[in-house]
């Protein structure tokens, strides 16, 4: 009998060869890797649609902060000649149109499951398969199990007393209502400036009788100077994307951007002026490709910030509230922002900044919030308070390896996080993350850094399959190496002293880690080259997989 009839025999004792979790960017090209493939396999999604993360983001103002062109899939040509974007920037609801297009494109409907919540994973050790189960109390086998759930869904909202009795209404930017929320004439309160926040904010503005801003860290954000897209760039855009391509897989971010190997001590400070106004002109994150060092280097970081803290003091009218929305940590360090007049927001009369680090929240009452000085009456409160980033939404699900051992007891609760490349786990065999904890993801372009792991779990079990090799586990060994050589580069750079969500700083209780594989310093640091270590990843997992499974 040849490897692959083996393989089949085996596969008719589970229900499907592969289960995944999410329908958004990971799952819906997961699904149709797999299918092309020839494995069954079946999606499972909580919500009544597909988007993922881009289904449940609805606040007002919500777009992508990547450039429209370059967030999208890049595995089909046909749909890359098929979709075009509007602008540069879009909102969130044509990226969910483009979702739901390629979700009909490729016919991928017919295997997701909508509606439904995976509460528990199970690796049944005897028959080499995992035993999943559902909210409503049904349960799959699968012989692989892959999770598409996401860096960012599992929604922080903090535990502030007293949040039952609000009288008004609330919500988190995160799971947002599908119909409109009606902000005119209401006093609302936004807790939180992140990304949501920030977007959020100038909208919620224009129609809210009274805003309150409850800010505990102010935050830099960047002019996103969005744009309709000339037809001509488009059509330019479209002819060369063999080659745009090409450049996205070969950059440290995903962008077909090269960047600067200047330092930014290097130059004059007018020289470095005029190079940071330029930027701040084109807009979106162009600043951060400016100097090769703004992340690395304490000094070179200060000339950036400060540039930045010199148009926040030159936009906004009134020096005391321009001082209190004067960011102190390295630019950078946590996720910049892009913004569409989230500053000239606090010019209007109806905006109020209300500094929440100095005097923190202590309560929501029925009639609204109070902080350590004074009460806010609101009538719609909103949490623009982030995620339990990268852990949490796998953390959510009661996931067990060998030994019954948990993903929580592994990584300790969130104190030693350690996979490997983002993608397995020692003790969990046929187990993968897309874009898991420690790999490049949300720090490099997330359509393309999907697309990376989808295509690596394709051709993995395509392999298997091919060679009768029943399972594949990462080993200690690969993962205390990938574990540490993330922690030795993101030591070597400025991120880990921000309280971010990428250090697990932004929920209470977490244990301090940094979450993500900092391909962007890599490069840098050891003239690591994204290709040589998508090579060295692929031979050092087979190698030691393979050995394992002969065991
Ligand atoms: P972020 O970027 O984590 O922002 C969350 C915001 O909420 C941030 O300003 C936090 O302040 C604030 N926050 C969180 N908890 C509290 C409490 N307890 N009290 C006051 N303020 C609080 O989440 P976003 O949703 O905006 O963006 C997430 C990502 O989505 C973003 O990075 C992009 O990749 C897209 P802090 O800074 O922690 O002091």
């Amino acid at each position: 009998m040849t490897n692959t009839e083996q393989y089949q025999q085996k596969k008719q004792k589970t229900d499907f060869d592969a289960v995944v979790i999410g329908a958004g960017f990971s799952g819906l090209y997961m699904l149709h890797r797999l299918r092309e493939a020839g494995f069954s396999t079946r999606v499972y999604e909580a919500g009544d649609g597909v988007g993922g993360v881009w289904y449940w983001n609805l606040y007002p103002g919500a777009r992508c902060d990547s450039e429209s062109i370059y967030y999208n899939y890049t595995f089909s040509d046909e749909l890359l000649q098929e979709w075009t974007w509007s602008s540069r920037y879009p909102e969130q609801p044509e990226i969910l149109r483009y979702l739901n297009y390629v979700a009909d494109k490729f016919d991928l409907r017919r295997d997701i499951q909508f509606e439904t919540r995976i509460t528990a994973a199970h690796y049944d050790e005897e028959n080499n398969c995992w035993s999943i189960h559902m909210e409503d109390g049904s349960s799959v086998s699968a012989t692989y199990f892959i999770s598409g759930v996401g860096c960012l869904s599992a929604a922080n909202i903090p535990r502030f007393k007293g949040l039952d009795d609000f009288e008004g209404q609330w919500y988190h930017t995160g799971h947002w209502p599908h119909e409109k929320v009606d902000f005119k004439g209401k006093r609302v309160g936004v807790i939180g400036n992140g990304s949501s926040g920030v977007q959020s904010i100038p909208m919620i503005a224009q129609e809210a009788e009274q805003l309150f801003v409850f800010q505990r860290t102010p935050q830099f954000t960047i002019p996103a100077r969005n744009h309709p897209y000339d037809p001509e760039f488009i059509q330019k855009t479209k002819e060369n994307y063999p080659q745009i391509r090409e450049q996205m897989k070969e950059s440290w971010g995903g962008f077909p951007i090269a960047p600067s190997v200047r330092s930014a001590l290097e130059d004059a400070p007018e020289v470095r002026q005029e190079v940071y106004e330029t930027a701040w002109e084109k807009g979106g994150f162009f600043l951060t490709y400016t100097y090769h060092d703004l992340t690395m280097d304490e000094a070179a970081n200060e000339t950036v910030s400060d540039f930045i803290r010199s148009k926040i003091r030159e936009t906004v009218h009134k020096p005391e509230v321009a001082e209190k929305l004067l960011p102190t940590y390295y630019f950078g360090t946590k996720r910049p922002i892009l913004d569409t007049h989230y500053f000239e927001t606090y010019n209007r009369e109806n905006v109020t900044l209300i500094d929440v680090k100095s005097a923190p929240i202590e309560e929501i009452t029925a009639k609204g919030l109070r902080t350590a000085e004074a009460e806010y009456e609101l009538d719609v409160l909103v949490f623009a308070t982030g995620y339990d980033g990268m852990t949490g939404p796998l953390l959510k699900i009661d996931i067990r390896g060998k030994d019954g051992l948990t993903l929580k007891e592994k990584w300790n609760e969130g104190a030693h996080v350690q996979t490997y490349l983002g993608i397995a786990n020692a003790g969990f065999p046929n187990f993968f993350m897309i874009t898991g904890p420690e790999s490049p993801s949300v720090l490099a372009n997330m359509p393309l850094a999907i697309e990376q792991h989808v295509e690596w779990i394709g051709d993995c079990v395509e392999y298997l399959r091919d060679h009768g090799i029943e399972k594949i586990e990462a080993t200690e060994e690969a993962e205390t190496a990938w574990s540490s050589h993330c922690r030795e580069v993101a030591d070597a750079t400025l991120y880990p002293k921000a309280d971010s969500w990428y250090t697990g700083a932004n929920i209470a209780g977490k244990p301090r880690s940094f979450l993500i594989y900092l391909s962007v310093a890599s490069d840098r640091i050891d003239g690591f080259v994204r290709r040589s270590l998508q090579r060295d990843m692929m031979a050092f997992l087979w190698c030691h997989s393979q050995r394992q499974c002969r065991k």
